[in-house]
Formats: structure tokens, sequence, C-alpha cells
């Protein structure tokens, strides 16, 4: 038997991916499917394609076949393609440009002028990085969705249920305790934790670990029919934007945080209020930059990061241990992918990627 401890996104796509394979599940939940403790709640996750690395660029292609794959298994849209922008003060996107044209994937680089036009809704000023394939997925709806297919693969699901003990008695199979009392004897263990890792306090060699809470605006539209790309600024400020899919409320909105400044938190003790300051300093980049958008948000939440320093993910095995996330804030779109790489160790069938190993230095 495979546990899989964590039903957020990375776990509950293993989950899926191991079930589907035909190996027997088992996937364990503190919460319920969907919950908000963690990093994969809500209805909007930017799916992009621009990393300065091709490492990620190529994976954002593979990640991109593995979720037409979920859809096709469900039979449920998860990824929709939107196109993205990528601009900023000072910010010269020739070189991602680069690295796109490099790795085969359309793009299309636009002075200021031309960009105004087509995206009249955003106030531009410099030269502007498109590419089509840029896109929302919706998180909840996908964690849902694994969960559900991994059920109707053969997986059992254990909500409610919190992980107490983990032990490798022999160095072979593992032993993990729940706060129900049951101990569950598994072949191998997917901890897919997230935040929640540094709360198991498992004797691994991880990198050390930065969780910190995060917090997300919606503005509405202030015309419903316009359709907007996702956005990533990079300037004074680092921003990201995206349709917030049902998150924004009834009408079309517009979900716009900042990548950076989190608060240092730990998943246990986040207060789950978004920090005033920073909805000061989105709120006055909406009304500078974005000027088809109220500029008031209508609605907030905050999530967790769990970063490394190289914000490189982790995803090794030890013995029975497979560790898979901490994914630094930029995971999400991968999650069909992690998942089927997650089962890929699990299974003895490929070797940890060396950028993704346990025990690295930064
Ligand atoms: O996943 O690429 C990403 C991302 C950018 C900003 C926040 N997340």
């Amino acid at each position: 038997m495979i546990a899989v401890v964590g039903a957020g996104l990375m776990g509950a796509a293993t989950a899926w991916e191991l079930a589907r394979r035909g190996h027997e599940v088992t996937l364990v939940e503190a919460y319920g499917i969907g919950h908000r403790h963690g990093s994969s709640h809500g209805s909007s996750r930017i799916f992009r394609r621009v990393y300065p690395d091709p490492l990620y660029v190529r994976l954002t292609g593979l990640a991109r076949e593995r979720w037409r794959e979920l859809e096709d298994d469900s039979a449920t849209p998860l990824l929709r393609t939107t196109g993205g922008l990528d601009m900023g003060e000072d910010h010269d996107p020739a070189p991602a440009a680069a690295l796109l044209a490099a790795a085969g994937v359309p793009h299309e680089l636009l002075g200021p002028q031309a960009a105004a036009e087509r995206w009249p809704q955003i106030r531009v000023t410099g030269p502007v990085l498109y590419h089509p394939d840029a896109g929302v997925v919706d998180a909840d709806r996908t964690v849902a969705t694994c969960a559900r297919r991994a059920v109707e693969h053969g997986a059992r699901v254990l909500t409610g249920t919190r992980v107490t003990g983990l032990d490798v008695p022999h160095g072979d199979r593992a032993v993990l305790r729940t706060d129900d009392g049951q101990e569950l004897v598994a072949d191998t263990v997917v901890i897919a934790a997230g935040a929640w890792l540094p709360e198991l306090g498992l004797p691994l060699d991880l990198p050390p670990l930065r969780v910190t809470q995060q917090q997300v605006f919606h503005f509405r539209q202030h015309d419903p029919a316009v359709r907007w790309p996702t956005l990533i600024w990079d300037g004074a400020l680092h921003l990201y934007g995206l349709p917030s899919g049902s998150d924004g409320g009834p009408l079309p909105a517009f979900k716009v945080a900042e990548h950076d400044r989190g608060t240092p938190t730990t998943a246990r003790t986040r207060d789950g209020v978004a920090d005033s300051s920073s909805r000061t300093r989105v709120s006055g980049f909406v009304r500078d930059r974005l000027p088809g958008l109220d500029p008031d948000p209508v609605a907030e939440a905050t999530c967790l990061y769990t970063s490394t320093p190289d914000e490189d993910f982790v995803l090794d095995r030890r013995g029975p241990l497979v560790v898979v996330s901490p994914c630094s804030g930029h995971g999400a779109k991968f999650a069909p992918l992690i998942g089927a790489m997650a089962a890929d160790l699990a299974t003895g069938r490929a070797e940890p990627h060396p950028r993704f190993r346990l025990g690295r230095t930064a």
C-alpha cells in the first residue's frame, strides 16, 4: 500500500496518478477535501510558461500535457487558457522571450503602443512579452477532481485524520499513526504536507523552509465583457494578476497579489488575516496601472507559501519516504506533473531530479 499524506494539490494529484496506475493508495488528510489551511484553496492559480530557467520552461510544457490528461480522465475542465503578459518598470522581456523561442513556445514581443491598443484595460508604458499558452487553473476544482477520480480508480481517502507519528522501524516499510488511533503500514509514504511538513518533525534532511502567509485581492472589472490575460509585473513591486473565477464573486473580477513580501508564519499559528499594507500597495497598483478595474477590492484571502532558499521544489526519496512539495509559491501550475513525478519516485520508476533533492545546499 502507498500512503499519501496531505490532500492539497500535490497530494491529491499524486493519489490520482498512483490510483489510475493501479496501485493500492490511501490518501490521509487532516482536514476535509478543499480545506483552507494550506496552499491549495481558491478558484484561480496562474498557469504560465515564462521562467528565467530552461528547466522550468520545459516542465511547463510537460505540465500542460498532464493537465489535459487529468481533464480527459475526469471529463472536467480545469485549465482555462487566457494568454499572459510579462511586463514592468525597466523590465526587459527579451531574455525570457529568447528562452521561450529556444523551447518552441509561441510568444510575441510588443512595444508599449501596440500592447496598449490590444489591452486598453492595462496602462502599458514599456515592452511586453505575450504568450498565448498562459491561463488559469481552478485549484479547488482540481483538488476535488483528483480526490474523486482517485476514489473512482480504487483509492481510499481518510479525511479528518491527522498523522501523529511516522516511523520506519525496519528501514523498509513505514508505519503511520493517526489521531484516531489507526496504525497504517505502508510500503511507501508520500509526504505532501506543504506548509504542514515542518510540523510533522520528521528526521529528514530538508533544506531550510520558510513558511509565509500571502494575501490575494479581487477587483471587479468595470466592463464584465472584457477578457483579461494573466499578468506578471516586475518592478518596485512584484505582482501577479489573473482572472478570479468564483472567488471574486458573481461578477467578473481579477485577482492581484504580491508574490514576495509574505509574512513569516507557521501552518499552525497563521492568523488568516490579510496584511493591510499589502492591500494598500496592491490597490494603489490597480489604481495606477489597471484602469479596467475598480481599485477597491471586493474580496480577499490568505494562503501559505512554503519556500526553499533556491525556490526549486523538493521531490526526493529517503527509504520508504517520498517528499513532494514545498513548491515555493510557483508549484500549482505543475500539480498533475508533480503528482506523476512523485508517483514515479514512489514506485521506483524514476530517480529524483538533481535540482529537487533533499539535502542540497543553497
Ligand atoms: O506560479 O508562476 C507562478 C506564480 C507567479 C506569481 C505567483 N505564482
